[in-house]
């Protein structure tokens, strides 16, 4: 990796982050090995294709494979730069541990084909220390290689950590622009992780500690975690007094240091759900908001599943759509989502009264299976059904008039229809 020569690339996880940022990597004419444990995925993307939805990776991963510059199996290659892309859920122990045994599997495969010279770059989402705990990793496997951090010379590999912070549906836009923390293990691993990343990253890319930049990614995401807590319990709040919480968040707003976000039926996805567990996990006794926060949030689907059914018993005889299974707006991602456990429960009470409208999905998930609740189209739902419960905000959703809904009870809890509230 000399002068111009383009770096050779082995990015590990071929999910979600990991294969949009191989697929930007090959762009920028870096030769990139991709790699991934599921061979059907590894086989999609040698044919040119995906097995993920994402606006214009389809296009982008079929350029890059054609070009000969991005190549996937399931077996680890030399390169000259490693990017760890793999998950990092809980233990299933049911006290939100986290679980980096991916990252340290991925880190003992890399330590197997690693060289003087390499740099070893951690993108997954990791509690505190994870990025050092991985170097310890690699140095028990390589004793031959002086370690950074662990050696008073120079040091034979750089390791870094440096997470990406893409929103879904504009993963490629958010990877090539925003600005990125980079944490070297030492000040050099930083320097070193910086010139790669300035090779497909247009925003500014900020050099700090490898700890630093992990807590900064779960801060992030706890912050707004916090923040839609505030506005949920709000709802929660003003359900209690009778106000519409819509209107006072709208006032409120108005104030300008005011900026309170959205209610909805719950924190969904795979980040901002689970990230804040991290800093609680790391920090138990200190970290108080942070944990009240996600119990809020959690909470706030309880509250939703129980004024939902309220109104459908004061209906008794009316069939009910729920709108939205998916974990936010204009999207088919349904893990973790909120909407579809209201909805699930909706249908495990109430059977086939329940009507489920989701564009994004072409069957219903397992969990609806023996429930009787049927997936629908939305104008089937507007003729048949009574009550409307709105549990996603998407777009489609948003512009039914009012005439539509006008002889309907309507349980709006994403605001879509200020007319409605
Ligand atoms: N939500 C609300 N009210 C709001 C905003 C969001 O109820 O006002 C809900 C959404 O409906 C959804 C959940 O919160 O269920 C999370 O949605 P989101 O759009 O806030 O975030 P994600 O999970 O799609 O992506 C987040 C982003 N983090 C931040 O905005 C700080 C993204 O930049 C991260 O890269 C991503 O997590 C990640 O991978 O960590």
């Amino acid at each position: 990796m000399r002068g111009d020569t383009k770096p050779e690339v082995c990015v590990i996880g071929l999910g979600y982050i990991g294969l949009p940022t191989a697929a930007i990597i090959a762009r920028a004419g870096c030769p990139v090995h991709g790699v991934d444990v599921t061979q059907t995925v590894v086989d999609t993307i040698n044919r040119g294709e995906i097995h993920i939805e994402e606006v214009d990776l389809d296009g982008l991963v079929q350029a890059v494979v054609q070009r000969g510059l991005l190549k996937a199996s399931t077996e680890i290659a030399p390169a000259d730069v490693f990017v760890i892309a793999v998950p990092t859920p809980f233990v299933k122990d049911g006290n939100h541990t986290p679980d980096t045994s991916y990252v340290m599997a991925a880190a003992e495969k890399v330590a197997a084909v690693l060289k003087k010279g390499d740099t070893v770059i951690l993108e997954s989402t990791s509690p505190v220390g994870t990025t050092e705990a991985m170097r310890d990793a690699i140095a028990a496997k390589r004793p031959d290689l002086a370690m950074p951090g662990l050696t008073h010379d120079r040091a034979d590999i750089s390791l870094a950590y440096c997470p990406e912070r893409v929103l879904p549906g504009k993963i490629l836009e958010e990877l090539t622009h925003n600005d990125r923390s980079i944490g070297g293990i030492t000040p050099r691993c930083a320097r070193k992780a910086l010139a790669f990343y300035k090779r497909f990253v247009k925003g500014e890319c900020v050099t700090t500690d490898a700890r630093s930049a992990e807590m900064t990614k779960l801060v992030e995401n706890a912050f707004r975690d916090v923040n839609i807590a505030f506005a949920n319990e709000l709802s929660m709040i003003a359900d209690k007094q009778g106000l519409d919480v819509w209107e006072v968040i709208r006032l409120a707003n108005r104030h300008p240091r005011v900026n309170i976000l959205t209610p909805g039926p719950g924190v969904g996805g795979h980040c901002i759900a689970v990230d804040p567990w991290f800093i609680v996990h790391g920090a138990p006794e200190e970290a108080k908001i942070i944990r009240q926060a996600r119990e809020v949030n959690d909470a706030k689907m309880h509250h939703v599943l129980a004024r939902a059914k309220a109104l459908i018993d004061a209906n008794p005889d009316a069939k009910v759509a729920c709108l939205g299974l998916a974990f936010k707006a204009n999207i088919d991602d349904f893990r973790e989502s909120p909407a579809r456990y209201v909805a699930a429960g909706l249908a495990r009470e109430f059977g086939p009264r329940i009507q489920v409208v989701e564009p994004y999905a072409s069957e219903l998930p397992k969990e609806f299976d023996g429930t009787g609740a049927e997936l629908v189209d939305i104008d089937t739902a507007l003729e048949e059904s009574g009550v409307l419960v709105t549990l996603v905000d998407h777009d489609v959703f948003k512009v039914i008039p009012p005439e539509e809904r006008r002889d309907k009870a309507v349980y709006d809890t994403r605001g879509i229809w200020p007319d409605a509230a």
